[in-house]
């Protein structure tokens, strides 16, 4: 840890002002290269603490990461994770206005939806399966404050792993008798095929991402209570979008889920 309680404030305010402001800043390991992974997520902690000292809910958690498309998109190595506040969430079918937003790019991911806790050290992907209420199919909206969306992987997590919206929608699914690593996904913008996957791209089971979560919260002691949303991280590689972009994805067996960029 190399962060003061003052300089991590100020960072998370820092941060959380060029979110709000939709204006790009330049990466803060610039100007603290000696900051590591427990002082990003303090800063991370810190922006989310600010957010619910205004009243606002978190709703869920995400994954990033977790696939080779996305790492190879974003020259890091490391799965991390953020928070879904109350906000973020929009409803499918919707609008998103882009003048709130710096450069947001759209990712194909499933999100689970949990009915008990989940804690680890320990998390097993089958205590996943068994937590969760169900799974469907969701739009991550992801716009890094990091200008030109470059950045190093303390960075990132400080920025709450580039959160900024998310759509969920299509058919719900049951976990007990899906196979939720051959959920194949196609995400299309203004009609055209852009990306396309199989779930199995995230760590081998998304399940598995979700235990990593759990893993990974316990080194602070937290864990993912019951009625969370979970993102379990983008099966592509993430596409840019504008005003008047369409975007749709399609899941196998699970619907699909449209928006509208404006
Ligand atoms: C970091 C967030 C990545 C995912 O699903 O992999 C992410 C980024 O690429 O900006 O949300
Ligand atoms: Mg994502």
């Amino acid at each position: 840890m190399s962060l003061s309680k003052e300089q991590i404030a100020a960072l998370a305010e820092h941060l959380e002002n060029a979110e709000l402001n939709a204006s790009a800043v330049k990466k803060i390991t610039d100007d603290y290269p000696d900051m590591d992974f427990r002082d990003a997520y303090n800063v991370q902690y810190e922006i989310r603490r600010r957010k619910e000292a205004r009243g606002i809910r978190i709703i869920g958690m995400k994954m990033g990461l977790t696939s080779r498309a996305k790492m190879e998109q974003m020259g890091v190595d490391t799965p991390i994770y953020g928070f879904l506040a109350d906000y973020f969430e929009r409803a499918e079918s919707g609008e998103i206005s882009v003048k709130d937003l710096i450069h947001p790019k759209v990712e194909a991911e499933i999100a689970f939806v949990t009915k008990s806790p989940l804690r680890g050290p320990g998390c097993t992907a089958a205590q996943v399966i068994a937590a969760t209420d169900f799974i469907m199919p969701a739009v991550e909206v992801i716009d890094s404050r990091y200008e030109n969306f470059r950045f190093d992987l303390v960075s990132v997590i400080a920025d709450n792993a580039s959160s900024s919206r998310f759509f969920t929608g299509g058919q719900v699914l049951a976990p007990m008798g899906t196979d939720m690593r051959t959920i194949g996904v196609v995400l299309e913008k203004n009609g055209q095929v852009m990306e396309v996957g199989a779930s199995a791209a995230v760590l081998g089971n998304p399940a598995t991402a979700i235990a990593m979560l759990a893993n990974q919260l316990a080194e602070r002691d937290e864990y993912i209570p019951a009625g969370s949303t979970i993102l379990s991280g983008a099966i592509t590689a993430a596409i840019p979008v504008d005003a008047g972009d369409n975007v749709t994805l399609r899941a196998h067996g699970m619907g699909s889920v449209s928006m509208r960029f404006v």
